[in-house]
């Protein structure tokens, strides 16, 4: 086996990346208004190689990321999208769940699955191309892997939305993709609209997300 490259840096220089890390994730929003400018999609692209590397059951990959800028397949995504949502919001959702989403403001029309100049549809690989060939952890591996996208986005000075219209089927449809292949989620990418509106949430605090184990004996 090849051996590990790996630099270590000072602890300063440790805590410093860590700091600026974290300021930088916390600057991340979903946003749900688009601007419709153009985008550079080699940044997307790159994005998208970053996630890639994230890792994966038994070193599977088992994703695809599949890039829309087309508008007309745009339209199709929306169209089939909140035809699932109207059913969502009218009368699919248990009611504790539309009053759990009430905060955020949403309801079943998504003009930005249009509006953004780009979609990013992550598809989980049930198993290879043959179904010889097994896939483990997919769900973990590509949940792990939409992380690194979404951070890769962000850090490169685009906005996403991470999106779950359900059931997710019709995307396997309106992309052609294999039936091995599921959606898991719908990524619209862009500049956030100008006056741009997000919800008032807070993060949990360390207390909150942290259990520290002490030590024993
Ligand atoms: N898919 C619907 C509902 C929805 C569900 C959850 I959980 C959210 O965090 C947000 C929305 C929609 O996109 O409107």
């Amino acid at each position: 086996m090849p051996e590990l490259e790996f630099s270590r840096i000072s602890e300063a220089e440790m805590r410093a990346r860590a700091e600026a890390f974290l300021e930088r994730m916390r600057t991340r929003r979903s946003v749900r208004s688009f601007s419709p400018e153009p985008i550079p999609l080699d940044v997307v692209k790159t994005a998208i190689a970053a996630a890639a590397t994230a890792p994966s059951g038994a070193n599977k990959q088992p994703w695809t990321f599949v890039l829309v800028t087309d508008p007309v397949t745009k339209r199709a995504i929306r169209q089939a999208a909140e035809a699932e949502e109207r059913a969502f919001y009218g009368g699919r959702a248990p009611e504790r769940w539309l009053r759990d989403l009430e905060p955020l403001g949403t309801n079943a029309d998504k003009p930005f699955l249009e509006t953004a100049p780009c979609l990013i549809v992550v598809f989980a690989q049930r198993h290879g191309a043959s179904d010889e060939e097994r896939h483990y952890y997919v769900q973990e591996s590509v949940g792990i892997a939409a992380g690194f996208l979404i951070a890769a986005l962000h850090d490169a000075g685009l906005a996403t939305l991470t999106h779950t219209p359900s059931p997710m089927a019709f995307l396997g449809e309106v992309l052609g993709r294999p039936k091995h292949e599921r959606a898991f989620l719908l990524m619209p990418v862009g500049y956030p609209a100008a006056g741009c509106e997000v919800p008032g949430i807070t993060r949990k605090s360390m207390a909150e997300v942290l259990v520290e184990v002490p030590a024993t004996g």
